[in-house]
């Protein structure tokens, strides 16, 4: 049986459909702190409703071991977290949120032998660390408190990994685009643009023109992601992969938008979030992720584009 934390997040309720359409619904069970309706709209409410649904508070050791132990849960994908804007906003509450949920998460999967899926992000990464085609395994020192939380989570499920033999596995996204709402983080724009676009026909963008970062559709993101949670163990090497797929800056993006919208008009107003996309790379080395699980993303720049305005469109 599956354990989803998060679940009402842009990735979770996705990934709960994708998971409750492979192993059946009853064996995936989500779990959110908010109520549904609060969520991010239909998929979000999919995710509640097609399937068992716990109120859960990761922080709350005792509530997330009780929903292990009597639904005999073997898998945690564990997805809550508090993202890199709103992270900046309330760190506190990210280190609470990020930390010590991790922290429940793993000693609750080595008491009770469950395994661990937990993303780690781009965001892991910092101002020192080389740029263009970013290795595996290269300098890692963020500058944001979501940043911070990611690398100790890497670290840390890697040490339950070799100490306590907890089958952990983490991949580094990029900015995950779909047609959900996002929920608080730098790369949240290249949402944005498209709801904005569709319902005004203008966007002021809160990164500048020329900020590459690295993207992936949400298709590509969940096919990968199941890819390689139910690899077989002996053919990964290491416990934390880049998932690289495209990368582009908000210019980029626009251009090929207007390829459907020409009047689409975009203007640049850089926040406090221009300063954290700045510390990321422009681009992942994600060949291990390739070599070791098969990772084999299929959108481009305009292909996802394409997608996005037929999924908004509907
Ligand atoms: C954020 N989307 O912007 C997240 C992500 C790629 C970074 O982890 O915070």
């Amino acid at each position: 049986k599956v354990l989803i934390t998060g679940s009402l997040g842009q990735l979770g309720a996705v990934l709960a459909s994708c998971f409750r359409g492979h192993f059946g619904a009853e064996n995936v069970i989500t779990s959110d702190i908010r109520r549904p309706a609060a969520g991010g709209g239909e998929v979000a409410l999919a995710a509640a409703n097609d399937g068992p649904f716990v109120f859960l508070d990761v922080r709350d050791r005792a509530s997330v071991e009780k929903v292990v132990v009597e639904n005999k849960v073997d898998t945690i994908i564990h997805l809550s977290a508090l993202l890199s804007a709103i992270g900046e906003r309330e760190p506190q509450r990210a280190l609470d949120v990020n930390i010590n949920g991790l922290h429940n998460i793993l000693e609750i999967a080595r008491v009770h032998n469950a395994s661990v899926f937990c993303p780690s992000t781009i965001g892991a990464f910092g101002p020192s660390t080389p740029v263009d085609q970013t290795p595996d395994l290269t300098i890692m020192r963020p500058t944001t408190i979501y940043g911070i939380s990611k690398v100790h989570m890497e670290l840390l499920g890697e040490y339950y990994a070799n100490r306590y033999g907890v089958d952990f596995r983490s991949v580094r996204y990029p900015g995950i685009i779909s047609a959900d709402e996002p929920g608080g983080g730098t790369t949240d724009y290249a949402i944005d643009i498209f709801h904005h676009a569709l319902k005004t026909g203008t966007y002021n963008c809160f990164l500048h023109e020329n900020t590459r970062l690295p993207m992936m559709y949400i298709d590509d993101c969940i096919e990968g992601t199941f890819k390689f949670i139910t690899a077989p163990r002996e053919k990964l090497t290491q416990s934390t992969y880049n998932m690289g797929a495209i990368d582009f800056t908000p210019a980029e993006l626009t251009s090929s938008m207007q390829r459907h919208m020409p009047n689409l008009s975009v203007s640049y107003s850089p926040d406090f979030r221009q300063k954290i996309a700045d510390s990321w790379p422009n681009s992942l080395d994600d060949s291990s992720a390739r070599k070791d699980w098969g990772w084999d993303p299929k959108f481009d720049l305009d292909s996802m584009v394409d997608v996005m305005f037929k999924n908004l469109k509907k």
